[in-house]
């Protein structure tokens, strides 16, 4: 398989850290957004939404965006729970992700960090970005609380989902000593078996 991948960001590292975790072995591509690649047309031709991650199958078939791309890979392996309920939370805590958590703790780090998104740090944004990830990473410490991992007893596609901009929260202003269970929880993901840090590639 082919990974279409960018190396630092948190959208890529959910597919590299559960490939890593499977021992699946894949070729990987770089394909920088910030440098403009993803909008080039022969990379719009593979993935018309122009952006990265993007997994080509075997036989040429293609799977964007980041957590259908974990649900694929981790279909029959522990990562993604078998009973019903623990399948639905799963899924409940991916679109959470997508929706209440990567544009505010993403966004802001990329909005703080990145010279060519200076100019979109207006006041405003980073105010509406600090408020919103803080109620993410306080929706998460409640649930993190009272479980270990977010859908069932073990680390799931949620939890890597999850891990992958929680992680590097502080980049973008958020301070995780105000979220205990979850800067315990990021201790558990990484003491799961077959961890690797962001920077790694096959
Ligand atoms: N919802 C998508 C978001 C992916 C995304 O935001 N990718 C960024 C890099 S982290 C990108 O490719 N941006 C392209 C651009 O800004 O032109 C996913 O989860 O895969």
């Amino acid at each position: 398989m082919i990974l279409y991948d960018m190396i630092d960001s948190g959208n890529c590292y959910k597919p590299r850290l559960l490939m890593a975790k499977l021992g699946i072995p894949f070729t990987r591509i770089e394909v920088s957004s910030r440098s403009g690649e993803t909008r080039k047309a022969d990379y719009v031709a593979k993935n018309p939404n122009a952006m990265v991650p993007l997994l080509e199958l075997d036989d040429g078939r293609r799977i964007a965006e980041s957590n259908a791309i974990l649900l694929y890979l981790a279909e029959g392996t522990r990562f993604l729970p078998a009973d019903r309920y623990e399948r639905a939370l799963a899924y409940q805590w991916l679109f959470f992700e997508q929706y209440s958590h990567e544009p505010y703790i993403a966004v802001r780090k990329a909005l703080l960090t990145f010279p060519e998104r200076a100019e979109d740090a207006t006041p405003e944004r980073l105010a509406q970005t600090l408020e919103r990830g803080n109620k993410a990473l306080g929706v998460m410490n409640k649930h993190l609380e009272q479980h270990a991992f977010f859908a069932g007893s073990t680390c799931s596609v949620a939890d890597i989902a999850l891990y992958a901009y929680t992680h590097t929260a502080e980049k973008g202003g958020f301070q995780l000593d105000a979220y205990p269970a979850v800067v315990e929880w990021l201790k558990r993901v990484e003491a799961d078996k077959g961890h690797v840090p962001i920077e790694w590639q096959p």
